[in-house]
């Protein structure tokens, strides 16, 4: 079984202004196809691995052979972080968590304005390439993490909400420099509806 790129669920453009259409194109069908593209590369000669799903494997890293753990980690991960962020955003998007999901941020946080504040500060500050995560751990209990590169939290036993990637590929063309602009315009493209998807599942 290969890894497959995933298909957007909107156009390219749908997210201007707040994500220009070629940040999106270059994002998608270059960084993300080169991910599932060598995910596949480090699995060929490993028939038993290509059987597991993209989750099973991230879960059990310990297990994968030494000499492709590194691939697996990599491109595995940035092929599991990025079709998470697809479908986290969309257009008309932004406004607030609801239902359960804004229940569990109120409570954990204080107030949605907080858990924004939290967030956006931890994708800020991050040193280098990586992503800014609300996750649910084991015992259900919600909190704002990073991860380098593309580590994903399901190697940590956590759930992944919400992400938002923060390599300078994921910014650059429209923002240069400035990651914080990026951010700020990205609450605006957050489908809080999938991220209370994910919250409700286990
Ligand atoms: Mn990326």
């Amino acid at each position: 079984m290969k890894h497959e790129l995933p298909t957007l669920p909107y156009a390219y453009d749908a997210l201007e202004p707040y994500i220009d259409a070629r940040t999106m194109e270059l994002h998608h069908s270059k960084h993300h196809a080169t991910y599932v593209a060598k995910l596949n590369e480090a699995l060929q000669d490993h028939p038993d691995l290509q059987e597991q799903s993209l989750e099973e494997l991230l879960k059990h890293l310990d297990s994968v052979p030494d000499m492709i753990r590194a691939a697996v980690r990599n491109h595995g991960g940035g092929h599991h972080n990025h079709s998470l962020f697809w479908k986290l955003m969309k257009p008309q998007g932004g406004g607030e968590a609801k239902g359960a999901l804004g229940e569990a941020i109120a409570s954990t946080f204080g107030e949605f304005a907080k858990f924004k504040e939290e967030f956006t500060n931890s994708a800020a500050t991050l040193f280098g390439s990586g992503w800014a995560w609300l996750v649910k751990d084991e015992s259900e209990r919600l909190s704002v993490i990073k991860t380098p590169n593309q580590e994903s939290p399901i190697m940590m036993k956590m759930k992944p909400i919400l992400c938002i990637d923060v390599w300078e590929h994921a910014y650059y063309l429209k923002y240069q420099n400035r990651r914080p602009e990026y951010v700020e315009a990205w609450w605006n493209v957050v489908n809080w509806e999938e991220a209370e998807k994910n919250f409700n599942t286990v």
